[in-house]
């Protein structure tokens, strides 16, 4: 049974999101957020202690997006992982990476000020740097968006996964009015999807 570390709606969404599209049995192993580096289990999986983690068997693995790769891989051929042949295939990991490298990861400096600095540093100008990096790069979902409905092409792939995640963290620190209305609309229809609502059953506040 593939084993998931960490709860949406951290990035552990990602994975269960992918797991319920794809339909594949698994188990969400919830992660005491303020003790994760004490989680040795977790740690194997993710030794630097960012969620999610996975385990399948004796393989363990950290990186949102490289384990939706791997679960396309094993688990597949599926619609959801264009192949190379596919003309779909570029913009699908463009936009796989991109997702994660170029709009999710700065938003992290975001959260942690928004949640954990002190008060006088809450609008500090790196946050701001942030959050305006991800309101322009999130433009860059715009053209694909208004050529297909999904952002590689005709058909829902991982890459929506990604960036969908990446729309939704946005929306969460509150840039929602700054997005291009392509990509609220789009962020709309990722969510309600049926795999995402089964995902976010398992939502858990981070502690
Ligand atoms: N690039 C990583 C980022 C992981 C990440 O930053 N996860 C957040 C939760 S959504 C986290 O655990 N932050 C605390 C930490 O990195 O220690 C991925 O996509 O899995």
């Amino acid at each position: 049974m593939i084993v998931v570390y960490g709860t949406p709606p951290t990035r552990s969404l990602r994975v269960v999101w992918m797991l319920e599209e794809m339909g594949l049995p698994y188990e969400v192993r919830p992660i005491d957020f303020s003790k994760r580096t004490e989680d040795k289990e977790f740690l194997e999986a993710s030794p630097t202690g960012a969620v999610p983690g996975m385990r399948d068997g004796e393989v363990r693995m950290m990186e949102s997006c490289a384990i939706l790769e791997y679960l396309a891989a094993k688990y597949g051929p599926t619609p959801l992982a264009p192949s190379i042949g596919d003309p779909a295939y570029p913009a699908y990991l463009s936009f796989l990476h991109f997702g994660e490298a170029s709009l999710s990861g700065p938003l992290n400096i975001a959260l942690a000020t928004r949640f954990l600095a002190p008060e006088d540093q809450k609008q500090n100008w790196g946050a701001q740097c942030a959050l305006d990096l991800f309101v322009r790069k999130s433009a860059a979902l715009a053209g694909p968006l208004g050529r297909h409905p999904y952002i590689a092409g005709d058909h829902f792939t991982a890459a929506d996964i990604s960036c969908g995640y990446a729309a939704g963290f946005g929306r969460f620190l509150g840039v929602e009015d700054r997005l291009d209305p392509a990509v609220r609309e789009y962020h709309q229809r990722m969510i309600e999807r049926p795999a995402f609502r089964l995902a976010m059953r398992h939502a858990q506040p981070v502690n």
